[in-house]
Parts: C-alpha cells; sequence; structure tokens
C-alpha cells in the first residue's frame, strides 16, 4: 500500500517492523468509530544529538486521553517513552514528527468496544513547517470556521481521541477551500476556543494572553512558551477572548507541536497589527526554537537524549 509517508520502521505492539508491514485490518473498531488516541511530539537536533521535546509530559497525556476514552490496558508512560526513544533510534533521525497511537482492534465490531484489544504504535517521520514556510515567514491567513468547537458534554475535548478531530479535520478543510492557511474554531456562545491543531495567544500593550478555554485541548507547546516568555520577564495573563478581540490585536499567533510558533497575519481578511508577522511573535518564536535544539540552557529539562 503506497503512502506519501515516509516512517520507515515503525514500533507495532513491542517490536519494530517496516512500515509496509505496520498495518491492520479493515474491521479494526478505531477505523469505524474513532477509538483510537494519539500525541504528536517532535525531535530535534541538539549539540549532543537528537532530543525529544517534553516526552514526559506527551507520555503522560496520551494515557490520560486512554482513561477518558476508557481504554482497559495501557503501556505505562516509561513504557511509551522508552517506544519513542527506540523508533527515533531504529530510524536515525535527528529532526521528525512522532506519532504514538493507541487504538481498539478488529476482534469485534459493535459500538461496544469491550471484546477489543488495545494495540500501540509509534511512528516518525520528517515534518516540515506545519502551516507551510510563507506562513511562519509572513503570517498565516485564517479564518473562523463555521464549526464550533464541540462542548464539553458531548465529546471529551481534553483527550486527543481520533473521533474528535473530525471537528478539526472539517475546519481545516473549510479554510483550505477557500484559500486560508489554517481556522480558528469557537465554542458555542461564540468565545474562542483553538486553531483546529494549535493553541492561540494574543498580545497586547506588550502583555501576552494565552487564550483560555476549558474545552481547549493541554497544550505542550502553549505551556513551554508560557514559561519562556515569563522568564524572559514578560507580563503573561491567560484570558478568555472574543472574536472580535482577535481583530484589534497588537499580534496574533498559534503554537502546537507541529505548528511550533506561527504568526498570523489576518483573521476573517482583516489585517492583525501591521498585517505582517508580529515583532514579538517572531522573538518568541526563535525564543522557542532556542528551547527545543537545547540551545538555552534554562530548559534543559524539556529534553530526552535519543540517540
Ligand atoms: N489544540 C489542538 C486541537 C491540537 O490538536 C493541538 C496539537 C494543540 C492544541 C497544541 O497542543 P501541543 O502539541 O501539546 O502544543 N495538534 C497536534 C496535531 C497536528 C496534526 O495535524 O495532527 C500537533 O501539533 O502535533
Amino acid at each position: 500500500m503506497a503512502s506519501g509517508i515516509d516512517a520507515g520502521l515503525i514500533w507495532m505492539d513491542g517490536t519494530l517492523v517496516p512500515q509496509e508491514e505496520a498495518t491492520v485490518s479493515v474491521l479494526t473498531h478505531a477505523l469505524h468509530y474513532g477509538t483510537s488516541v494519539f500525541e504528536g511530539i517532535r525531535a530535534y537536533p541538539t549539540a549532543d544529538g537528537a532530543a525529544v521535546f517534553r516526552l514526559r509530559e506527551h507520555a503522560e497525556r496520551l494515557l490520560q486521553s486512554a482513561r477518558i476514552l476508557g481504554m482497559p490496558t495501557m503501556p505505562t508512560a516509561s513504557e511509551v517513552e522508552h517506544a519513542v526513544v527506540e523508533t527515533i533510534k531504529a530510524n536515525g533521525r535527528s529532526d521528525c514528527y512522532i506519532r504514538p497511537l493507541l487504538w481498539f482492534g478488529p476482534e469485534s465490531l459493535g459500538v461496544g468496544p469491550q471484546n477489543n484489544e488495545v494495540h500501540f504504535m509509534v511512528a516518525t517521520w520528517s515534518w516540515g513547517t506545519y502551516l507551510g514556510d510563507e506562513a511562519v515567514k509572513s503570517g498565516a491567513r485564517v479564518i473562523t470556521s463555521s464549526w464550533r468547537r464541540s462542548p464539553p458534554d458531548v465529546l471529551p475535548t481534553k483527550a486527543k481521541v481520533g473521533g474528535n478531530y473530525v471537528n478539526s479535520v472539517l475546519a481545516n478543510m473549510e479554510a483550505r477551500a477557500q484559500g486560508y492557511d489554517e481556522a480558528i474554531l469557537l465554542d458555542h456562545q461564540g468565545f474562542v476556543a483553538e486553531g483546529s491543531g494549535e493553541n492561540l495567544f494574543v498580545i497586547r500593550d506588550g502583555v501576552l494572553f494565552p487564550v483560555v478555554h476549558s474545552v481547549n485541548l493541554r497544550g505542550i507547546t502553549r505551556d513551554s512558551v508560557m514559561q519562556i516568555a515569563e522568564a524572559n520577564g514578560m507580563t503573561v495573563r491567560e484570558s478568555a477572548m472574543t472574536r472580535d478581540e482577535l481583530y484589534t490585536a497588537d499580534e496574533l499567533f498559534m503554537v502546537g507541536t507541529a505548528a511550533e510558533v506561527t504568526p498570523i497575519s489576518e483573521v476573517d481578511r482583516r489585517a492583525i497589527g501591521s498585517g505582517q508577522a508580529g515583532p514579538i511573535t517572531l522573538q518568541l518564536r526563535e525564543a522557542y526554537l532556542a528551547a527545543v535544539h537545547g540551545r538555552d540552557e534554562r530548559f534543559a529539562d524539556w529534553l530526552t537524549p535519543a540517540q
């Protein structure tokens, strides 16, 4: 089966196998009902070789997602970390995206997964800028989606469950079909939630406002950027936001493992600030990239060697 992704060796239930052999049955429960949980992690080259960024936090969030979905068995956080490091080592890549996935298998079909086994894989591949090099340089052009973020009594929004991501897929497809880079989702009352795969930050009068909403994923990049900004002397104030407050921001940016720190230059055809990537945003992007590449000693604890 041809894939445009070159993942090399993939960790499948305890062994490393070539990508072509890392396959599942079409009767896989997760394929029919979205009953998988996943993580997105990155490894970066550092002066001491490949290092995984905030591996423990990602492993723990994966297991929290599994617990939320009610998976009866799962690896331990240390087993997840081991699998990630072994997969990176086996492929000899120092710069890669890492996708651990737990899913209900093909042992039975029907909505209830009581008789389905939980499987575990880790794949790694090269993944450059998430929204394109142009978005990083000049700022992403985004729209407010007509799709709303699911409320927490409909889907467990704190969990990275496969099925939840249909919401993100629809929002992202809508934005791309209209020629934009990404979609921002509001909640059912109109408050800003997050991007289809990113958390949002506003800058106003030199103050950093991480957008807060109870339906958002507890982003690890968001937490990292907040800590970096504080360590660099910025005032950081988590804040709920409305759509109009985005329009009048001095600067706006998105963060995520895949997106890293991506400036936003336009929302709903309105220029943000100067209509370019904001200067403070670009400084924070550089500071984030310094931390993930091991060039900032203050954040050395965030790196796990993988070589
Ligand atoms: N919100 C959502 C909905 C989300 O999917 C992500 C990550 C974030 C916020 C940021 O979380 P964190 O990575 O912990 O900072 N999105 C992942 C999936 C991207 C994809 O296309 O797949 C990611 O960035 O890896």
